[in-house]
């Protein structure tokens, strides 16, 4: 099976207009999407998603700002999909991130950073479930 990757767009950027932009973007670097829908996050729900970092100093200022809107949620295909969005995107820190890469022009802070994508095949496949696997 071809590699997937999951990724969003955090609401700072759709409060920015910029889906359509984005959007673009990852057709032109020849991503397929396979799986793509708006949603509302609760509190509780960012939580889940973000457990990895519940004992970072950040994990509730992150999980607020990840609750306070609509976001973006796309599966991503191509080859070499996990490292290529991670480039695509650039580092965590907008300030850091390489000219030209949507963390650059889309991010405010290291929080507010526009963008998000797996960081390897198993969070991907685990991040992937946590939005399309059916809750029971
Ligand atoms: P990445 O998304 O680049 O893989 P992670 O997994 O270290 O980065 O962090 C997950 C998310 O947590 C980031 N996208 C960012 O929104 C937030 N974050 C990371 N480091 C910090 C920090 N030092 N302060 C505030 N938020 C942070």
């Amino acid at each position: 099976m071809e590699e997937k990757t999951l990724a969003i767009i955090k609401p700072d950027a759709i409060k920015k207009k910029a889906i359509g932009k984005i959007i673009q973007r990852i057709e032109d670097e020849g991503f397929k999407i396979s799986g793509l829908k708006m949603l509302h996050l609760s509190k509780e729900e960012a939580k889940g998603f973000y457990i990895i970092h519940k004992d970072k100093h950040f994990y509730e200022s992150l999980t607020d700002f990840m609750s306070s809107g609509e976001i973006v949620i796309m599966v991503l295909e191509r080859e070499n999909v996990i490292s290529h969005w991670r480039k695509v995107m650039g580092v965590t820190d907008p300030a850091l991130a390489e000219p030209g890469t949507l963390r650059h022009i889309f991010g405010f802070s290291i929080e507010r950073n526009a963008i998000h994508g797996s960081d390897g095949p198993d969070t991907a496949e685990w991040e992937i479930d946590y939005f399309y696997k059916e809750k029971t």
